[in-house]
């Protein structure tokens, strides 16, 4: 081997970043992109990518992996599967979260956390914290130890008995993430009206799986939004609200922009590609599948949701992935019943679709420009957690975390089915939806994860990352 050979080189490359499109090869050497250039030398192996589209790696900066959950609920992707399942949708970098029970130490959690993950992953992961109890001893010792530590986001709860913080503990977290430079990342649902709604509806028999949507309307999304908003100014530090489900909650995002405010907003792919009408009619169990919180709208407000996509409202594009399997009693049937809705575990399935869903609709329909899918589903993903720019971009000194998109003729769409998917849930929400888009191959720091028809490398390979502050541009478009 020559000292100048590569140990991969990627060629004819049709490279898009999140600002630019250039025509290279890229070279690797050791997992990292050492080289960009026209024509390179040779490399040990090579990959032609035909003038392919190839864009970094996806980052998904919200899904739930192997969560600790009240019995019996269980998640049926642990780090195994649901890094695979990654790996084979285009995304090399997840984020899940290390969650503290209440009366737990932050620190137990995330040890407790790093167990589940140790030697299973297939792509590189970092971990969000939830705090649900924050003691003295959590805001002042564990929270900053473990921000220095590379633990540099969490996401508080208004909603969710064994979660939810109260204004005052929502304020104190606030400040700590202010004083050390942290993301707090908040879930905008306001318990007490979604309680009295689920009460009412329980008492006039509405319980099956589509009230879970009457449970949870959106102005309780909308109440809690602007909440959350008044208390980052209060705070005088910036939040990112997560899963933002529709028309309401933009208006609230929208409000404080103007007023100058720093929010940044996430969204996700049941919020563009799913309705409340997925959540099924009076004797129809399996609209449980689609069970999650906030729930999807209606086709108005995913129209709202894709023009926030278009126009920077929103920053950041997750799958929000919550594993259940459907026919389960750890899943969707509780204890093997039929259960109403307000005891259906809330979550979908998702990591695998997110990229293909959005490329499709986003990207080949003519929605966003390849630059902006980058952006939303991997650079600012990784500037908002503090992994840029080691992921989320194609640069030299960056992991060689990429992705060879093929792209389908109209007429030759390719329809998703759970059968094709390496998620261990016993379904799709997007059962039967037509792409135009897939990951040819994925690599991950230079190795093939994903080769168009299996997935590829060891579990144990992926790494854990620990993550700096977060590198965003502190006014949102
Ligand atoms: N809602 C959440 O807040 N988390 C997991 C899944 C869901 O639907
Ligand atoms: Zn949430
Ligand atoms: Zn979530």
């Amino acid at each position: 081997m020559t000292p100048d050979t590569f140990d991969l080189v990627v060629r004819n490359a049709v490279v898009i970043t999140a600002t630019e499109e250039m025509r290279c090869d890229i070279g690797v050497r050791a997992g990292r992109i050492v080289a960009l250039a026209e024509t390179l030398g040779p490399g040990q192996r090579e990959i032609d990518a035909s003038d392919r589209w190839v864009l970094p790696g996806g980052v998904d900066a919200h899904c739930h992996l192997d969560q600790p959950l009240p019995p019996p609920a269980r998640m049926a992707d642990g780090f195994e599967s649901g890094t695979r399942s990654a790996a084979c949708g285009g995304t090399t970098t997840v984020i899940p979260f290390a969650a503290q029970a209440k009366g737990q130490s932050l620190r137990d959690a995330v040890a407790d956390y790093h167990a589940r993950a140790n030697g299973k992953a297939l792509v590189d992961y970092a971990f969000h914290l939830i705090v649900s109890d924050p003691t003295p001893t959590v805001l002042n010792e564990e929270l900053p130890a473990l921000i220095a530590e590379g633990y540099t986001s969490f996401k508080v709860y208004m909603t969710y008995d064994d979660l939810k913080l109260d204004d005052g503990q929502i304020l104190d977290v606030l400040e700590v993430a202010r004083r050390h430079g942290a993301m707090a990342m908040v879930h905008a649902e306001n318990s007490e009206c979604i309680e009295w709604l689920t009460r009412r509806l329980e008492a006039s028999g509405r319980t099956a799986p589509r009230y879970h949507a009457h449970s949870r309307p959106m102005l309780v999304e909308r109440e809690a939004t602007h909440r959350a908003i008044s208390l980052s100014q209060l705070a005088d530090v910036p939040i990112l609200i997560v899963h933002v489900s529709g028309r309401d909650a933009i208006e609230q995002i929208r409000w404080s922009r103007a007023r100058g405010m720093t929010v940044y907003a996430e969204t996700c792919p049941q919020y563009l590609f799913l309705t409340a009408d997925d959540l099924g009619s009076d004797d129809d169990y399996q609209g449980a599948k689609c069970v999650c919180s906030p729930p999807p709208r209606d086709k108005a407000n995913q129209q709202v949701v894709w023009d926030g996509l278009v126009d920077g409202l929103f920053t950041v594009f997750s799958s929000d992935h919550a594993p259940f399997r459907y026919d389960a009693p750890e899943g969707k049937q509780p204890g093997g019943e039929q259960v109403p809705f307000a005891y259906i575990p809330n979550g979908i399935p998702g990591l695998e679709t997110r990229l293909p869903l959005l490329f499709s609709a986003g990207v080949l329909d003519g929605r966003i420009s390849p630059q902006r899918f980058v952006e939303l589903t991997a650079t600012a993903p990784a500037r908002a957690y503090g992994l840029f720019p080691r992921k989320g971009t194609i640069a030299i000194g960056s992991d060689a975390d990429l992705v060879i998109w093929d792209r389908f003729a109209v007429g030759d769409e390719r329809t998703i089915h759970n059968h094709d998917l390496h998620h261990a849930v016993d379904y799709t929400p997007y059962e039967g939806q037509r792409v135009r888009g897939w990951p040819a191959i994925t690599l991950s720091r230079g190795e093939v994860v994903w080769d168009g028809r299996q997935p590829q490398g060891l579990a144990g390979r992926g790494q854990f990352l620990a993550c700096g502050l977060p590198c965003l541009a502190p006014r949102p478009r």
